[in-house]
């Protein structure tokens, strides 16, 4: 096997993803770093430019308050997550987000501006922008603030390392160059986990050869998840899935079609079901109080599209794009105008694709679809782990200190904004939970936030923490061990092409180990099929809970065995170890709360309703002994800091 050398990297203050909430962080970091002398330094698995979710661009902001209140955004959000967020942690990302958007206009990005250059809102909050360089534009500022020289890109970060002499203390992070034969050890004094949310943990619905398509970037692993669960830090609601409804098979996103365009969704013969849920009888009014607000929870929305697919066989589910078009075109004054307005709305209805999700503009151009003319199919897809959007899983962290009640800064306030419950841990984006909503602009917010704490942490413990050099070097040894296992049995290999190495046929069958590829197809058919996939409608016991429990520790039992070919198929070994623990993560949680509180993500079929008084005051809460690999269960209590007496109304 080739030699691997060790790359040690001393900094201060140590970003851990370079996307959205990475380069606010790196932004805002920067400039308080060079404040007080200190340094910063941001690491990604891949190039900043076009990492992350938004790699591809976007098409909308989707949370810019303008003139509404952070108490205006809490009750969308709080309602949207039937009744359960931080609302210190969501009105804190409320009351600094505009700042953020100026700064993207400012670094360069379109936002689209009307005939008086007010901006134009796709929705309330959503911000209509052209956005495809969005991450690039955004990336440029944030290398600009740190310096291009403290920028390591292409290494991929394993597990961090605690402090010597206090284990609950962070001290360092290990990983590994994905181009070169290189092993990263970091050291620093504090650090933040914004590695994305995890996506493929559940089988996506892509087979064949749109297979790995999803409408979460494949390459966010559970990363943040991963290095902040087994660092020892306390979890929240990793049983909030986000299961978002997207154009069958290329998942293209839904928000411009119903917000912008004011598209309406049927079943395949015609029936409404949102308005019709929203009616007198309808299904809404059986999930008080949250059906009756506006707009109606993303989850309830999926519950009605679920029912007339799964329930009524009423299925597929069509959003009607050519009469969202022809609505908004027949108020043109004239021909001339209609014809004007005609091209416009469907330069729009394409770029938004272009700007976001080219795959959903290909698919359209490769099945001859004009969506003027007729409509397309909607689905829900495999559920994600993504703390930013409609979802809430991710780390328990401190909110900030001056919008806490007495009552509530008991619970939720440790000394540093969006540190973890581990001393110089921090988290932003889809690694925070309970957070929700945030999504592109809100996760560049936390990232600022989290960066300024995280900095003032470092003035505030000076001492450079120590690691234990030898849990370094067996970890060392730990992060090739896939490459060893492939090249010291790929003789075996009994399928496929040729090894030109040994002149022998390769691909997955060996009975010495197990390919990533192999091991991600495992996992999904686990949580597909026992833990309330597309697969099994969503459904979920504890008695398939408790299987899926059982095959995920034999599926454990096997990654020691993962092997790869090169440093890609190590980076694919090691994401895949990611997303087995947010796996046991999530089952252990759903196993928990016994209600269905969030139904169209998940339903668990024993028990079948928002149980209130049991689960409606509380978050689930998890922590996890690396050492024993044992999890631990426990609540916390749900304290609002503002009333909001009025759900907004049907
Ligand atoms: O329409 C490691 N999102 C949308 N947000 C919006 O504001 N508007 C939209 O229009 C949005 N839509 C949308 C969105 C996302 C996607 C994929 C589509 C459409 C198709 C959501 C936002 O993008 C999202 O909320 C934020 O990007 C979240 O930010 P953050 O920082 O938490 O995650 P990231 O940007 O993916 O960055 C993660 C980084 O970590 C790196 N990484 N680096 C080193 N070691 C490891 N082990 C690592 N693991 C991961 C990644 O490379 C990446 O750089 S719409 O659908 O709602
Ligand atoms: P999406 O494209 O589904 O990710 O949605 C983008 C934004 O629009 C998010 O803020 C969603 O919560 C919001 N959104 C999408 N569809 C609807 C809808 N039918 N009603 C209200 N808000 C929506």
């Amino acid at each position: 096997m080739q030699e691997f050398k060790t790359v040690e990297v001393t900094t201060d203050f140590l970003v851990i993803g370079a996307g959205m909430a990475g380069a606010g962080a790196a932004v805002e970091g920067g400039y308080w770093a060079k404040e007080n002398n200190l340094k910063i330094t941001v690491v990604d698995k891949a190039a900043m430019e076009r990492s992350g979710a938004v790699g591809m661009g976007l098409s909308a902001i989707n949370q810019y308050q303008g003139d509404n209140s952070p108490v205006d955004y809490l009750s969308y959000v709080r309602q949207d997550l039937m009744g359960l967020c931080r609302d210190d942690l969501v009105m804190d990302i409320s009351r600094h987000v505009n700042g953020s958007v100026h700064m993207f206009e400012g670094f360069g990005l379109p936002i689209w501006k009307d005939g008086e250059g007010n901006y134009v809102h796709e929705g309330r909050w959503q911000l209509m922008i052209n956005g495809e360089s969005y991450k690039a534009i955004v990336a440029e500022a944030g290398k600009t603030a740190v310096g291009i020289e403290n920028v390591i890109e292409r290494v991929f970060v394993l597990r961090l390392l605690l402090d010597k002499n206090d284990k609950n203390k962070v001290a360092g992070a290990i990983g590994f160059s994905v181009r070169d034969p290189e092993i990263y050890v970091f050291k620093f004094k504090a650090c933040l986990a914004c590695s994305g949310g995890a996506v493929h943990v559940f089988k996506p619905r892509s087979t064949g050869e749109g297979l790995g398509r999803a409408w979460y970037p494949p390459w966010n692993a559970g990363s943040s998840s991963y290095l902040t669960t087994t660092a020892g830090a306390e979890m929240t609601s990793q049983e909030v899935v986000f299961i978002p409804g997207r154009y069958k098979d290329a998942y293209g996103p839904v928000g411009a079609w119903f917000l912008l365009f004011k598209a309406a969704a049927t079943s395949a013969t015609g029936f409404n079901y949102m308005a019709e849920g929203l009616a007198e009888g309808g299904e809404l009014h059986n999930w008080p109080p949250y059906g009756k607000v506006k707009p109606i929870p993303t989850c309830l929305r999926n519950h009605l599209m679920m029912i007339e697919m799964y329930q009524k066989g009423d299925g597929p589910i069509f959003i009607h794009t050519d009469k969202a078009i022809a609505k908004i075109a027949e108020q043109a004054p004239d021909e001339k105008a209609y014809k004007k307005e005609m091209k416009k709305l469907e330069a729009e209805a394409w770029e938004d694709f272009l700007d976001m999700t080219i795959s959903q503009a290909i698919l359209w151009a490769s099945k001859d679809v004009f969506p003027e003319e007729g409509p397309s199919e909607i689905m829900p897809s495999e559920p994600y782990f993504i703390g930013s959007h409609s979802g809430a899983s991710g780390a328990w962290c401190s909110g900030p200190e001056d919008i806490q009640t007495e009552e509530s800064k008991k619970e939720y306030f440790w000394g540093y904004n969006r540190m973890t419950t581990v001393k110089g841990l921090f988290a932003a984006g889809d690694g925070v939970g309970l957070s929700s909503h945030k999504f592109s602009s809100g996760s560049f917010t936390e990232g600022r936030i989290a960066a300024k704490a995280a900095i003032k942490y470092c003035v505030e413990n000076p001492e450079m923490p120590e690691f234990d050099s030898a849990e370094v070097d067996k970890l060392k040894e730990l992060v090739v061990l896939p490459l060893k296992h492939y090249e010291e049995h790929t003789a075996y290999t009994t399928l496929g092409t040729t090894n030109k190495k040994y002149d022998m046929p390769v691909e997955e069958v060996n009975p010495n180990y197990i390919t990533p590829k192999m091991a991600i197809f495992r996992l999904n058919k686990i949580m597909d099929e026992y833990v309330a996939g597309w697969g099994s409608q969503y459904n979920c016991s504890a008695i398939t809970l408790n299987i899926a429990l059982d095959l995920l520790k034999l599926l454990k039992e096997d990654l020691p065995k993962l092997a790869a070919r090169n440093l890609h198929e190590l980076m694919r070994c090691w994401e895949n170890v990611h997303r087995v623990q947010i796996a046991e993560a999530h089952t252990r949680h759903k196993l928990f709360r016994e209600e269905t509180r969030w139904p169209g993500y998940y339903y668990r079929s024993d028990f079948r309703k928002m149980d209130e008084d049991k689960w409606g005051k509380v978050f689930v809460n998890s922590v996890y002994d690396a050492e024993k690999d044992e999890f631990t269960m426990l609540t916390k209590p749900l304290i609002h800091l503002v009333d909001i007496k009025e759900v907004v109304g049907m």
